[in-house]
């Protein structure tokens, strides 16, 4: 199988990232004046067994929904340029060819100065993300993992989500990549390992809302039980029937305090504090969609 008339001609020049998102590399384009792009190999591999014949469908499946998304055309998300996919028996090679920018948030946020970032930046970021993220949803892209280090900042200011739409592909490679997963942005029903949705990218985009202020993660857990317990201690203990009937984890009072304890909000505004709560809702149906948050009055005071 073959997706994709690769016509993108590039020569790879760093190692970027690595991660179950395979590998990502800084390239730059023959001709076209080199401009910078960012080529993402994955390599997915199956074993063949009598019962199992290589590459499960619903992968080919994702692939397929991913070449789709070259016609996507959005500001505030990264530009596909080019998918390649190659099937050769059980290992299927997959490459995306994406558009360049030069900065993480990650990076942005560490080279803050220690009396924060302007409220004016803080909203133009965050507008940004939530526009990003409501293209996303429109086009029924789920991003799952929405953080910091994917969130890319150009040097104007211009803010584009990246590694989206493939983690269905990352969830069957995670068995085999060694890397540890970040928590801090995760959703309370993904700790739960209830059924999820697209509500997800915005709990995830609560939690860089609140960083955008603190200049440092909002709930840093080191494991999925410390994870939920920080979470409870910010929004307080659901009740027992806000908790996800088909959690395989048991609602314990031992999770946290019945009232919440937003301590850290006392850097934020009152529309600032109150669109963080809605993003930060227990329940993914009650939680505020990107929608909505962008007719939020927390971007439309001056
Ligand atoms: C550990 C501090 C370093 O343009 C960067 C880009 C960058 C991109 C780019 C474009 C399209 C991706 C990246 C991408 C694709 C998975 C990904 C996972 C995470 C991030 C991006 C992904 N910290 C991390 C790497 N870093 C420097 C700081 C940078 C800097 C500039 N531009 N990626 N990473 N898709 N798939």
């Amino acid at each position: 199988m073959e997706v994709g008339a690769s016509s993108l001609l590039y020569e790879l020049l760093a190692e970027i990232g690595q991660g179950s998102f395979g590998k990502v590399y800084k390239a730059r384009a023959v001709g076209e004046e080199g401009r910078l792009l960012a080529v993402k190999k994955f390599h997915f591999c199956s074993q063949s067994s009598p019962d199992n014949n290589g590459i499960p469908s619903y992968i080919l499946r994702e692939v397929a929904l991913l070449d789709r998304m070259k016609y996507f055309q959005h500001t505030n998300v990264v530009k596909l340029l080019d998918v390649t996919a190659t099937l050769a028996g059980n290992v299927l090679d997959l490459t995306l060819v994406l558009e360049y920018i030069d900065q993480d948030l990650s990076t942005y946020l560490s080279k803050a100065p220690p009396s924060g970032l302007s409220r004016d930046n803080i909203k133009l970021l965050m507008l940004q993300v939530m526009r990003g993220l409501d293209f996303l949803h429109v086009n029924m892209v789920l991003h799952r993992d929405l953080k910091p280090p994917n969130i890319l900042v150009s040097s104007c200011g211009l803010v584009k989500i990246a590694d989206f739409g493939m983690s269905r592909l990352y969830t069957f490679n995670t068995a085999l990549s060694p890397n540890v997963v970040t928590l801090w942005y995760r959703a309370p029903e993904v700790l739960l390992k209830s059924s999820y949705m697209t509500s997800v990218d915005v709990w995830s985009a609560g939690c860089i809302f609140a960083e955008l202020f603190l200049l440092k993660p909002l709930f840093n857990g080191i494991s999925e039980a410390q994870q939920l317990q920080m979470i409870f201690e910010f929004i307080g203990l659901p009740s027992e029937d806000e908790w996800p009937q088909n959690s395989p984890v048991c609602y314990s009072l031992h999770f946290g305090p019945k009232n919440p304890s937003p301590r850290l909000l006392f850097c934020m505004d009152p529309y600032g504090r109150d669109l963080l709560l809605k993003c930060l809702t227990f329940a993914p149906s009650r939680r505020i969609s990107p929608a909505a948050a962008l007719a939020h009055p927390f971007f439309h005071q001056h």
